[in-house]
């Protein structure tokens, strides 16, 4: 019986052994304010010191940013530069998006359904949505210039895995930052075999003009 207990021990090591070995190259990143509250929905991305390493990377070519009782989902949308990105209509009412951001200047206009094409985000930045009908729908499509990224919850907190060997500056994005994301940078060497690392960025925020959301039968008044 005790041997059988030591073989379990071992496998039980093992398991851990081949699990910190697995998740070698890990940043697990904690964003948070100036008052020290979390952040969500930040974007962390880790930019390559040797950008050879992104001609071997496989990323998605399409993403949906959805629009769903008159609010866009998600609220923030990271992409790598070069992704097409859809705009599904969801709601049976007509919506017209548009940004005017210098990232990605667009507009779709009045629409139901599916548009006929995605509109390519093909340079880095921060691209801020609209809808000219309803003026409480405000989203972003943040374009990294590296596809190693992971977005914030609600604690603050985000993971980015499988990161190839090297050196990066990891950056900070939100909607509310102040300041450039360069600002934000910090290095980290990662390697195969090594533990995850852990990341704490601190942001100045400012403050974001939002407007009141109108009354709507399916949300039950303002917000
Ligand atoms: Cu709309």
């Amino acid at each position: 019986m005790k041997t059988l207990t030591n073989i379990a021990n071992c496998l039980a090591i093992s398991l851990i052994l081949a699990c910190v070995s697995a998740s070698a190259a890990t940043l697990n990143a904690e964003v948070v304010n100036s008052k020290d509250k979390p952040v969500k929905d930040a974007v962390v991305y880790a930019v390559p010191e040797d950008s050879s390493v992104l001609k071997s990377v496989k990323t998605p070519k399409q993403i949906d940013v959805d629009q769903v009782d008159k609010e866009f989902i998600p609220y923030v949308t990271a992409v790598y530069q070069g992704t097409d990105v859809n705009f599904p209509n969801s709601d049976k009412i007509r919506h017209h998006v548009y940004s005017f951001s210098d990232a990605k200047r667009f507009e779709i206009p009045l629409y139901t359904g599916a548009p006929e094409k995605p509109v390519n985000f093909d340079k880095a930045g921060e691209v801020a949505l609209g809808c000219n009908i309803h003026d409480w729908m405000k989203a972003y499509v943040f374009v990294c210039e590296s596809p190693f990224f992971a977005t914030t919850d609600a604690s603050g907190k985000a993971s980015l895995q499988n990161l190839p060997d090297g050196d990066y500056q990891v950056r900070v994005w939100h909607p509310t930052l102040r300041g450039k994301p360069e600002d934000t940078g910090q290095k980290v060497s990662v390697a195969s075999g090594s533990a995850p690392q852990s990341l704490h960025f601190s942001i100045r925020e400012k403050k974001l003009w939002r407007p009141w959301r109108a009354p709507s039968s399916t949300s039950g008044g303002y917000r």
